[in-house]
């Protein structure tokens, strides 16, 4: 198949997941076309099925905002007809459903029937895209949608509530990819670098938004290192890392804490964790909290949004109200005390890991791709 995928190039969710996906799909043999405003993070070009093509707009005195959504769509009606591609699967609702669907119809103009599939992700459907101001451009598009998906029952649940939705949301949940996970069992893991051998090794990777909910990290890993030796790792960049650092400073802590910036070597940290956090307001999903996972690291996390999901009470960590960093706290002391109990926690979390595996995933997008290019062969 023939697929241009649509998505925010930046360290987020979306983007990885949209990512991996077409990285994926690529070595099956289907050729992927990645169209955004730069190169995605994770992208790596060398394979001759996967074409990046970027989307520029000019800058002009006129222009108070940037047109994105319009050279988007011009974008995509080029590449649709260069390269003949046959489906459009566009990651996060805005602005890509709705300059997805304006290329469909400006392609349907010219006798070119395609098929796009939006896939929801979070905050397009709960902080965003709830916004009345973007309001009924988000419905229209996902409802002009062919195929929508979400990436847990939880965004579905909402989705249906938020908005006035007609089409069918089909669930298909976020992905690791184990193998990858995998490739060097016996890769060094430069823990003695990061904290002293009796020391526990908290990690938590976002993009320091509000919705993360940076200081009760911050707090939690206070009441940790207050019981047992500890560090906390946080890697990631944003909003809110200026106060974490300031706050870190205030409570005392700030040499016990790593503050790294944005990094392409979560692989390499997570690989000496022993605990991840992961507190936040809402997460449609909770990615970060699945790759810590799939690297045998028990979560600490909110009991928000679509976490449940992911995250198994008792099992693969503990889930509290949000906000509740007290118990929060314990039930990582109650993870962390002993190796024997962490090592269970850690065997546990790989195990639910192992459902997420791209394996068992991808097939399901395979499917839902041909069925939408084979209902379009009978409108052809
Ligand atoms: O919140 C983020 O970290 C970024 C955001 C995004 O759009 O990239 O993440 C959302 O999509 C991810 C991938 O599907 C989910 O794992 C995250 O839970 C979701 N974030 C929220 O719902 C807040």
């Amino acid at each position: 198949m023939k697929i241009a995928i649509v998505c925010y190039p930046t360290f987020g969710g979306s983007g990885v997941v949209a990512t991996e996906l077409g990285l994926e799909l690529a070595r099956r043999g289907h050729e992927i076309h990645f169209i955004t405003y730069s190169q995605p993070v994770r992208l790596a070009l060398l394979n001759p099925n996967v074409h990046y093509h970027e989307v520029n707009v000019p800058e002009y005195p006129l222009f108070h905002y940037q047109p994105y959504e319009l050279a988007l769509s011009s974008k995509l009606v080029d590449m649709v007809k260069l390269y003949k591609i046959e489906l459009l699967h566009v990651h996060y609702a805005i602005p890509h459903a709705y300059a997805g669907y304006m290329a469909k119809q400006m392609l349907k103009n010219e006798g070119i029937h395609i098929p796009m599939i939006t896939t929801l992700h979070g905050t397009d459907i709960t902080l965003v895209g709830n916004h009345p101001f973007y309001k009924p451009a988000v419905t229209f598009s996902i409802n002009k949608s062919d195929y929508v998906t979400s990436v847990s029952q939880s965004l579905k649940d909402d989705t249906l509530k938020l908005f006035n939705i007609k089409n069918k949301i089909k669930v298909i949940p976020n992905f690791i990819e184990l193998d990858k996970v995998k490739k060097d069992p016996d890769a060094p893991c430069h823990r003695y670098v990061m904290a002293k051998e009796n020391e526990r090794i908290i990690t938590h990777i976002s993009n320091f938004r509000k919705v993360k909910r940076i200081p009760d990290i911050i707090k939690i890993f206070y009441n940790i290192q207050k019981e047992i030796p500890a560090k906390l790792m946080m890697v990631g960049d944003g909003p809110e890392k200026e106060k974490a650092e300031i706050l870190c400073q205030e409570l005392g802590i700030y040499d016990k804490v790593i503050f790294f910036g944005n990094s392409n070597e979560i692989d390499k940290i997570l690989c000496f964790t022993d605990l991840f956090l992961l507190p936040s307001e809402t997460e449609s999903f909770g990615l970060a909290a699945l790759e810590a996972m799939s690297c045998g690291v028990p979560v600490i996390s909110s009991n928000s949004g679509g976490l449940p999901e992911v995250n198994f009470e008792g099992y693969s960590g503990y889930l509290s109200d949000v906000g509740n960093v007290e118990e929060m706290a314990v039930n990582a002391l109650k993870i962390l005390k002993d190796d024997a109990t962490l090592n269970v926690f850690k065997a546990n979390a790989l195990e639910v890991a192992k459902k997420f595996d791209i394996k068992n995933i991808l097939p399901k997008y395979e499917a839902l791709y041909q069925k939408a290019i084979n209902d379009y062969k009978e409108i052809k």
